[in-house]
């Protein structure tokens, strides 16, 4: 076993490492440097400007929860927009719903589509799906342009760092929720309570100006700070609605019922703050 460890720092008093094996690409793009590495645990993971995006061993607890939490709750989902979301990860899962007819990725960054195919091929390379619509551009825009047309938005971000900031913001939100057909659900990446407090805080009151009901939930990621990563279901439907929703052909590998109904159940610190408390 090799010595070479990635150590993210995300914030400034927290920093966690994974054994890397080799680097299998690096390069800086026009937006950020992206690397992709074999680890020594996780499988494969996708690297931007320092900060890893997903690894083969624990993806599919973000983007099973960022997807189908609001994919059921919606039920028969035909139009799909996916903020981000250039390594696919979230687009597998879309397309498993034979009910999607067509599913647009909005993502700035053309690398992160071209490496992800090449090296995470267990996503089933989504991109070559005839419902898929890949949009190299930046979201803002293009939600300013389709008012009412999405029955399900998902905002599959990097952190709110630099360029990916603004996908944070009260502006944001409200486009977003413009951009949803009636009856329409979002999932937004949504950081971790402990490190994020005030901005989750800050985004679900955005939220509930806008929407009737804006829930939070968590999902376990063991590659991301503090093990784990929150979502904002942001909708006028309850998240409720989908417990009872079949799940779309293939196969879970973290979501169950049990775990639905329990990612929104928020420690007693973390509630407080959500109540205003
Ligand atoms: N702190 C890491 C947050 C990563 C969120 N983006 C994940 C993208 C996976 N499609």
């Amino acid at each position: 076993m090799n010595n070479i460890w990635l150590t993210e720092e995300l914030h400034p008093y927290y920093r966690k490492g994974i054994r890397v094996k080799r680097v299998l690409a690096e390069e800086q793009t026009p937006y950020q440097f992206l690397q992709v590495v074999e680890t020594e645990f996780f499988g494969n993971a996708l690297v931007l400007d320092g900060i890893i995006q997903l690894t083969e061993a624990d993806n599919m607890g973000y983007h099973e929860m960022i997807t189908h939490v609001p994919m059921l709750a919606v039920g028969n989902p035909r139009r799909v927009l996916i903020v981000g979301g250039g390594d696919g990860g979230s687009l597998q899962q879309v397309l498993r719903y034979p009910s999607v007819e067509e599913a647009v990725v909005c993502e700035l960054d053309q690398k992160v589509v071209d490496y992800s195919r090449q090296y995470f091929p267990a996503f089933g390379d989504p991109f070559s799906d005839p419902r898929t619509r890949l949009l190299v551009r930046d979201a803002f825009g293009y939600l300013e342009e389709n008012p009412g047309s999405f029955d399900v938005i998902l905002s599959d971000t990097t952190d709110p760092i630099g360029m990916a900031e603004r996908l944070f913001s009260d502006e944001f939100y409200r486009l977003m929720v413009r951009a949803l057909a009636p009856g329409g659900a979002a999932a937004t990446q949504c950081e971790q309570p402990y490190f994020d407090t005030a901005l989750i805080r800050q985004i679900y009151a955005s939220a509930r100006q806008l929407t009737r009901h804006p829930a939070y939930y968590y999902a376990q990621i063991p590659t991301y700070p503090g093990g784990g990563i929150g979502f904002m279901y942001v909708s006028d439907r309850p998240w409720e609605d989908g417990l009872n929703t079949p799940y779309p052909p293939g196969v879970n590998n973290y979501l169950n019922p049990q775990v639905h109904r329990a990612a929104f159940a928020l420690p007693e610190f973390f509630r407080r703050v959500m109540a205003g408390e």
